[in-house]
């Protein structure tokens, strides 16, 4: 099994990832509302890349669906929910559709749609993603969101905690970039020793919204991994 990983949406090259197992990783924080919202009972999520589709896909039964979402961070004018996942709670989306757009994570989770399977992942699930990592026994390349294009240190050391879960209990081949994350992670497994220096924790911070970032940093207190097919995410069969 060979591990490795893009640092960015706009690193995604299609040679890299077409027909593989991929895992896309935007702790902050997309991903981390796209694991808490189908854990909480959402019927699906749909990820769109422009303001415009999410309206569209809503009009005809607005009240079937969520719109959430941010841009700068901020909730979306005319949206019901941000892009914190603390609003993504049972009440909420139960038997709902959400449909989301996000400057980075669903722009990473749509550019990889010639992946064989797209996995959903965060720190929130790490461990269940790395058990169905091993489960499957593939190559993976972990497909961070980063930041506007660029690196992001939040993601970076989240795909290196699930690379030290798989190296637990199997061995694998790491490519120079997952080996560098996973010794980011073994030397900061605590995580915020690291993640408080990531520019957008930063951007989050600044913005008053520290219990997001308390939450999106819990490892491992969801179980499922979602799966995007199609068009939509949901939870994964096996
Ligand atoms: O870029 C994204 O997809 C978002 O997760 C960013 S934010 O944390 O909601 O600002
Ligand atoms: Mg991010």
């Amino acid at each position: 099994m060979k591990l490795d990983i893009i640092i960015s949406a706009d690193d995604i090259k299609d040679k890299v990832i077409k027909d593989k197992v991929v895992v896309v990783i935007d702790m902050l924080r997309a991903t981390s509302v796209i694991v808490t919202a189908i854990n909480n009972g959402c019927k699906k999520v749909i990820p769109v890349l422009t303001v415009e589709e999410a309206f569209d896909i809503v009009k005809d039964h607005r009240e079937q669906y969520i719109l959430g979402g941010e841009r700068r961070a901020l909730k979306i004018e005319g949206f019901d929910v941000s892009n914190s996942p603390l609003e993504y709670d049972k009440e909420s989306v139960c038997d709902k559709t959400v449909v989301i757009s996000t400057t980075n994570g669903t722009r990473a989770i749509n550019g990889c749609i010639d992946a064989k399977h797209i996995y959903i992942g965060a720190m929130i699930n790490a461990r269940a993603v790395a058990q169905k990592i091993i489960e499957l026994g593939e190559d993976v390349v972990f497909v961070n969101a980063g930041t506007y294009g660029q690196f992001s240190m939040d993601d970076f050391i989240c795909a290196g905690y699930m690379i030290n879960c798989i190296l637990e209990s199997t061995k694998a081949e790491l490519t120079d970039v997952a080996f560098t994350a996973n010794y980011a992670y073994e030397n900061n497994k605590d995580i915020l020793s690291f993640i408080k220096n990531a520019r957008h924790y930063n951007v989050i911070k600044s913005l008053g919204l520290d219990e997001d970032l308390a939450y999106c940093m819990k490892k491992d207190i969801i179980s499922i991994v979602p799966e995007f097919k199609d068009g939509e995410i949901k939870q994964s069969i096996n």
